[in-house]
């Protein structure tokens, strides 16, 4: 039986690559930091289960980490913990870096050292594109693993270092480290101040009679390529199931503004967003990331990925829990 080290485990996607190796039989250690009160809300299903155990750990702790990856030189090792938050990176910038850059350090670190035969994983982000993107033939306007990064937050630049790094250990001391380029990705376990579960979550209490209140949101300008949080994780475990590591951009190839997304999930609960709608300038970002469209061609055609649950069924999917549970 193979063993999988996961951090971010009470996150969003830690809780559904836990369930996905769950079933190809893996032992999955879920790393997680103390809490003073309980926080295993989106993994309470797996607690308690066989061959999934629990260790506390910090990303900012060497030492923890060390004795973890000492105790089980497990087979893969997926770091997706981190300060995940665009804007508040803004104002937390220094937490930002130790947690996204310093903390995947640490575990690289940790591998070279006691186990270095681990493959690891790490959680790159389309935020590392910041404004950038390619040109292509006919004009149209994408990112892959070829084009340009120039972030534009702490959060990009965070997670642009430790994408470096991860380069620097596979090509300097033969780790086998991969990046996945994830652009965004959502469903019910979305963290509730993210665009679209704020949405969500908003119109499930509006359904229910729960608010006469506005919605407030910042810019509705942006352009993200959306995709099912589900549909993604499946991209990582492929990732590390190669003959070699490799980079690479995981993304639906569509993309839509913000304020489509508010559209369609109104329209979805027979709703107009501009009844509801009120822009707030506290919530616009210092910078912004205008345009993202990923080209995940390589993942295709090496990994053999590609999403399956279109943006109107992960819109309603997370509609239809959101009005259930709010
Ligand atoms: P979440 O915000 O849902 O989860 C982040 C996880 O990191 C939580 O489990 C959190 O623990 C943990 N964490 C934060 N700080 C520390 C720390 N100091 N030590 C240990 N653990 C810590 O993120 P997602 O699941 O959405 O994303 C997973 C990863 O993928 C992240 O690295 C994110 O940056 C990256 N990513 C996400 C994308 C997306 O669209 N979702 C796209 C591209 C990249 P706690 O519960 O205690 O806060
Ligand atoms: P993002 O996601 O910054 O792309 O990072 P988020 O959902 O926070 O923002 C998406 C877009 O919506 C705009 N926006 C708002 N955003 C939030 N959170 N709250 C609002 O009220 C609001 N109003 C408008 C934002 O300005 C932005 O343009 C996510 C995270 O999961 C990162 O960890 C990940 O790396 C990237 O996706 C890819």
């Amino acid at each position: 039986m193979k063993t999988a080290l996961v951090t971010g485990i009470t996150g969003q996607d830690g809780s559904y690559l836990a369930e996905l190796l769950l079933e190809k039989n893996y032992r999955v250690v879920g790393l997680h930091r103390r809490s003073s009160t309980n926080n295993f809300e989106r993994i309470k299903h797996l607690v308690g289960k066989d061959n999934f155990l629990l260790e506390e750990f910090d990303l900012t702790d060497p030492s923890g980490i060390n004795r973890i990856v000492d105790q089980y030189k497990p087979e893969e090792f997926y770091n997706l913990g981190a300060q995940s938050h665009v804007g508040t990176s803004f104002k937390q910038p220094t937490t930002t870096i130790e947690i996204n850059t310093v903390g995947v350090v640490n575990i690289l670190e940790s591998i070279r050292n006691l186990s270095p035969k681990t493959k690891f994983y790490q959680a790159s982000t389309s935020e590392m594109f910041g404004r950038n993107f390619t040109i292509g033939e006919h004009g149209e306007k994408y990112q892959n693993e070829n084009t340009l990064m120039l972030p534009q937050s702490p959060y990009g630049v965070a997670k642009l270092a430790s994408y470096h790094m991860v380069e620097i250990y596979r090509s300097s001391y033969n780790i086998f480290g991969c990046s996945g380029i994830l652009f965004n990705h959502e469903s019910p376990r979305r963290g509730e101040n993210f665009l679209t579960r704020k949405v969500t979550r908003y119109i499930g209490k509006l359904v229910k009679g729960l608010t006469n209140e506005p919605l407030k949101l910042g810019n509705l300008d942006a352009a993200r390529d959306w995709g099912h949080a589900k549909d993604y994780v499946r991209a990582m475990y492929l990732m590390l199931q190669q003959d070699s590591p490799s980079d690479f951009v995981i993304a639906t190839g569509k993309t839509r503004s913000v304020k489509e997304f508010v559209e369609t999930a109104f329209r979805l609960a027979n709703l107009d967003y501009k009844n509801h709608v009120e822009i707030d300038s506290d919530l616009f970002r210092p910078a912004e990331v205008v345009f993202l469209k990923g080209d995940a061609t390589k993942a295709k055609n090496k990994l053999g990925w590609v999403p399956e649950i279109s943006f109107d069924e992960l819109i309603t999917d997370m509609l239809q829990y959101d009005i259930k549970n709010v």
